[in-house]
């Protein structure tokens, strides 16, 4: 029997094809998960198409900044699922341009307060909305996505990284407080992957080319090595793991 048979699965966070959440979407839908897929609005069309791939698949809007549209979004899901929720997944990050070109120590009221608003309290958010539909369920798994700029200085990652330090921390208090609802609250951790939002990040090449001198198994990662991490995190082979960043790094972060 599939891994993920009967299960029902949101994920915020498809742009395009190279979304990392496109990947993971991709690994659940292939272990028979149920799936409706959220999307930013001006991504409407790109995530349509993705979205026929995988027929059946509702799509929902949902600009995170709004509780009025998460209010929505999580009221449609649980009408498409019938109440109950088992996976949720969360690949969301965002920080203004300027924030992250200029240097760190001028990082604006403002662009500090979006990034952690969209990449960090975003999960926060989520989860309690979805915990309601996972109760209905008798348990379920939250994941994200980080990156290892949240403990160690990785040059121009700036604000991203402060966000990134905010959400693994939510992810441990989440994992602690829900866990009471057998509700299992993970993160990945990606080696650089080439998606839109990377290209945001000022020196990605370079952090690629890195990679290839310095991980373990000398080379980038796929996405697919993502889906496929994220698949076992939300599935029940990793029903005694919670609180846990997983790296999926090609082995990078082991290295001095
Ligand atoms: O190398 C990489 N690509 C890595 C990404 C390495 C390690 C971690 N990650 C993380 C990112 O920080 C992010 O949390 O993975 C997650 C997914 O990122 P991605 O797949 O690399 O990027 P992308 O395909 O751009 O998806 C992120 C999407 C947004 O895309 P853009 O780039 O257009 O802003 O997050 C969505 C949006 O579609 N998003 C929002 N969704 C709803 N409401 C919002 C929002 N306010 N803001 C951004």
């Amino acid at each position: 029997m599939p891994l993920l048979e009967g299960k029902n699965a949101l994920i915020f966070g498809v742009a395009n094809h190279r979304s990392i959440a496109w990947a993971i979407a991709q690994a659940l839908a292939a272990e028979g998960a149920r799936l409706a897929l959220t999307y930013q609005e001006r991504m409407e069309k790109f995530v349509r198409e993705l979205a026929e791939k995988v027929p059946g698949t509702p799509l929902i809007p949902c600009d995170v900044q709004s509780d009025e549209q998460l209010d929505a979004a999580f009221a449609k899901a649980a009408e498409l699922f019938d109440g109950g929720l088992d996976i949720l997944i969360h690949s969301i990050a965002f920080a203004p341009k300027e924030d992250m070109e200029n240097p760190f120590w001028q990082t604006s009221r403002q662009g500090f307060l979006t990034a952690l608003d969209i990449s960090a309290y975003s999960l926060v958010a989520m989860a309690r909305r979805a915990v309601p539909l996972m109760q209905a369920r008798g348990g379920g798994s939250i994941l994200t996505a980080t990156y290892i700029a949240s403990e160690r200085v990785m040059p121009k990652y700036n604000v991203m990284a402060v966000a990134k330090a905010a959400l693994e921390c939510s992810v441990r208090y989440l994992a602690y407080e829900l866990g009471a609802y057998n509700i299992r609250v993970n993160a990945v951790s990606p080696g650089p992957v080439n998606t839109l939002a990377a290209r945001g990040v000022p020196g990605f090449t370079t952090m690629r080319d890195h990679m290839t001198e310095v991980a373990p198994l000398r080379r980038n990662i796929e996405q697919s090595e993502i889906g496929d991490a994220s698949l076992f995190l939300c599935s029940p082979l990793a029903r005694g793991i919670t609180g846990e960043v997983l790296f999926v790094d090609a082995g990078y972060h082991i290295m001095g």
